[in-house]
């Protein structure tokens, strides 16, 4: 039976390094070389080949998505994306914001992907109000499955409350 869109979309709260998907999507920077937050989680889960990777990729613009292995992950594959930083949203940020969840599910589907799982990215370090990341991340999300049926789960991996709340409001 075909799902619709709704019905491939689902919260968890957690850590996203667990998840046995397809792919898991981490919220990078754009040398792509680990930071903090989920990205030094899936870095340090992930093991130093990961690192030994992405040093070949020459970093991510904002907005834009590459993928590598998943090494020690339960998951094949990462996708690594890079959020915008937030300076009060006059300044392109919802477009970038955007195109990370577009990027990395037309790369997904590229690779054939089909089981796929996102942080809150942008919700952290970068500062990006969580009301209006859940928004942008669900409309992008809702609108690209609506498009594309080759995608069957898409989760939506929450570590924080706050955030957590926000994202269950868009159910
Ligand atoms: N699983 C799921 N979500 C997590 C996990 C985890 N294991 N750990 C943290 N989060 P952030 P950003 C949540 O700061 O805002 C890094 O240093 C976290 O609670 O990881 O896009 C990069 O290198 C928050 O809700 O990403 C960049 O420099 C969400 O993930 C910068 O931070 C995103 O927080 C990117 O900042």
């Amino acid at each position: 039976m075909k799902k619709n869109v709704h019905d491939k979309i689902e919260i968890l709260r957690g850590d996203i390094t667990k998840l046995a998907v397809d792919a898991i999507v981490n919220a990078a920077n754009t040398t792509l070389l680990g930071g903090g937050g989920v990205d030094g989680a899936i870095h340090r889960a992930a093991g130093p080949e990961l690192l030994a990777e992405c040093c070949t990729l020459g970093g991510c613009q904002p907005g834009e998505a590459k993928m590598t292995r998943g090494y020690r992950l339960p998951a094949r594959f990462i996708i690594h994306t890079v959020g915008p930083v937030w300076r009060g949203g006059n300044q392109h940020e919802p477009l970038i914001l955007g195109n990370c969840y577009s990027n990395s599910l037309n790369l997904a589907v590229e690779k054939e992907i089909k089981t796929i799982a996102f942080p809150a990215i942008g919700c952290g370090a970068y500062g990006y109000p969580a009301d209006q990341a859940a928004r942008i991340a669900f409309k992008t999300t809702r609108d690209f499955l609506a498009m594309h049926n080759q995608i069957q789960r898409v989760i939506f991996v929450i570590w924080d409350e706050r955030v957590y709340k926000a994202y269950q409001q868009m159910l």
